[in-house]
């Protein structure tokens, strides 16, 4: 045991993003379609819709949740917005907003490569352009000695693919996957270490986030399944290309509380767990848990593997877990306790804490206990890949006074601090979400917002697109040079 106090020497201090999100030039360089460009914005319990296209060529739109009809393809009308198609405008603002991560001091920064830029299809065709631009992204950031993680796929698909193929239903896309995998990993083999396989895998669902229509739950399991398979091939291929790579999994974490100690209580907690439980057991034991093949066979869902998928995930471990830890929750026996209004699923209200305006309950000492927790469950190197505070910023003479949001952090980095020295857990690195302010992916609002960088832009999509460092910009920035000792 290392008697390490604080944070470790080569601590990576970053912040995230995600393609969909920031990037923009949803057209520019040869990019395709991406489900994500047919999402329009919505607002706090007024949810994001997908438009599509009948077969009778009339035009439509369901909730995100919702299925899309038989036949109906992904479809962009010109009369709405859709916030992925210009973002905050990554595309064209890198140099720039590189400059800004570098000036924090960032060891590392997190970002998502979009699937359809790379492949406009998702098939075997590679746009080179597309390549170009992510490798310029990449020489950038080497250029100020900052890591570039890259998460392969986060919460989109090419419209092709899900069109064509009815998304990660299909085997087939396993294997599109897994060659743009092989693209990348062969072109960004010296300049990329990191890597992460799908981002919050546990909340793959949707038409817009895996491509599939159906909304029935053994769809949805059937194509994790394929989405697990993709994800240890990638990792086997990932380490033959180059075997100093580490690619890890990433997670959802929203620890669930009993809300008493009464023992109903105490198990309705230990099955919501086992929602996100399941997923890492998966990616980082090599195997289904008991636990979830009798869930299956409660629900009568039948998993239909092929030949050798079994052996696959046995073979296609991950070497850390990243996670994304916003809030904790709390499961209750009861159906008539108070509902929490903010998390995505269903959850009961946690008197003990306050939340944020979209309704995420603010739990520091959760992080650490997390942390604890999924350490000792894994012995496996930990990544926070996401944390942050979604608000409302306002400008005041060119200044955003976010002291909220550095209490928030503020109290989150000490108890990482507490859980690497008190409790010995292996923790690489952290990325607070949304870094630069981006799109929500909630709910394609621009008001809620995380970054240390404001983005001059509203909710309908106008504004200059001005980056003005917040008053969190230059604590960050302490944060990091003292290596998160001065959190003043
Ligand atoms: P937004 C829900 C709960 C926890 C994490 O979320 C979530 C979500 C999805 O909304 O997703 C992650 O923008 C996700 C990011 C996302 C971020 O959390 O809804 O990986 O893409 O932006 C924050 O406030």
């Amino acid at each position: 045991m290392t008697t390490t106090k604080g944070f470790p020497k080569n601590f990576l201090w970053g912040g995230a993003t995600a393609a969909n999100q920031y990037e923009g030039g949803y057209l520019s360089g040869g990019k395709g379609l991406s489900t994500l460009d047919a999402i329009t914005g919505g607002a706090y319990k007024v949810p994001r819709k997908v438009t599509f296209k009948r077969q009778d060529g009339s035009i439509g739109e369901v909730t995100r949740e919702e299925s899309l009809p038989d036949g109906a393809v992904g479809y962009i009308d010109e009369n709405r917005y859709y916030p992925s198609h210009a973002a905050t405008d990554f595309y064209h603002h890198y140099k720039e907003d590189i400059a800004l991560f570098a000036e924090m001091g960032f060891k590392c920064f997190r970002l998502s490569f979009a699937w359809s830029r790379i492949s406009p299809k998702g098939t075997d065709e590679i746009n080179e352009e597309g390549l170009q631009f992510y490798e310029s992204v990449i020489d950038e950031l080497l250029k100020y000695s900052i890591e570039p993680i890259i998460t392969i796929n986060h919460f989109d698909i090419p419209m092709y693919l899900a069109d064509q193929y009815d998304g990660w239903s299909s085997r087939k896309v396993i294997d599109y996957y897994v060659f743009l995998c092989e693209v990348i990993f062969k072109r960004f083999k010296n300049k990329v270490k990191y890597w992460m396989t799908f981002n919050e895998i546990n909340f793959l669902r949707s038409w817009a986030q895996i491509g599939i229509r159906s909304s029935e739950p053994q769809s949805k399991f059937q194509a994790l399944h394929h989405i697990f398979v993709a994800s240890a091939k990638a990792v086997q291929l990932g380490h033959s290309i180059n075997p100093k790579f580490k690619i890890g999994m990433m997670v959802a974490y929203i620890p669930a509380y009993p809300m008493s100690c009464r023992p109903e209580d105490v198990y309705e907690a230990v099955k919501r767990n086992r929602q996100q439980e399941f997923v890492m057991d998966v990616q980082c034991r090599g195997y289904y848990p008991n636990y979830q093949l009798k869930e299956f066979e409660r629900q009568g869902f039948e998993i239909v593997k092929e030949g050798d998928d079994d052996a696959i995930i046995a073979a296609g471990t991950v070497d850390y877990i990243g996670f994304s830890y916003y809030m904790s929750t709390v499961a209750s026996s009861d159906p008539n306790a108070e509902r929490s209004e903010g998390n995505q699923v269903l959850a009961y209200k946690n008197p003990y804490l306050n939340t944020s305006e979209w309704g995420w309950a603010i739990d520091p000492l959760g992080l650490r206990i997390s942390l604890s927790q999924l350490y000792d469950r894994y012995h496996l190197p930990l990544f926070v890949v996401e944390n942050g505070f979604g608000a409302v910023d306002k400008v005041e003479d060119g200044e955003i006074h976010d002291d909220y949001r550095i209490s928030y952090f503020k109290a989150h980095i000490e108890e990482m601090r507490n859980a690497i020295t008190e409790d010995g857990v292996d923790l690489i690195g952290y990325t607070p979400w949304g870094c630069i302010d981006v799109v929500s992916s909630g709910t394609g609002e621009m008001k809620k917002r995380y970054g240390f960088i404001y983005v001059d832009m509203d909710d309908k999509g106008n504004g200059s697109l001005k980056r003005l460092r917040k008053d969190s910009f230059y604590w960050y920035k302490k944060v990091i040079e003292s290596n998160g000792e001065n959190l003043e």
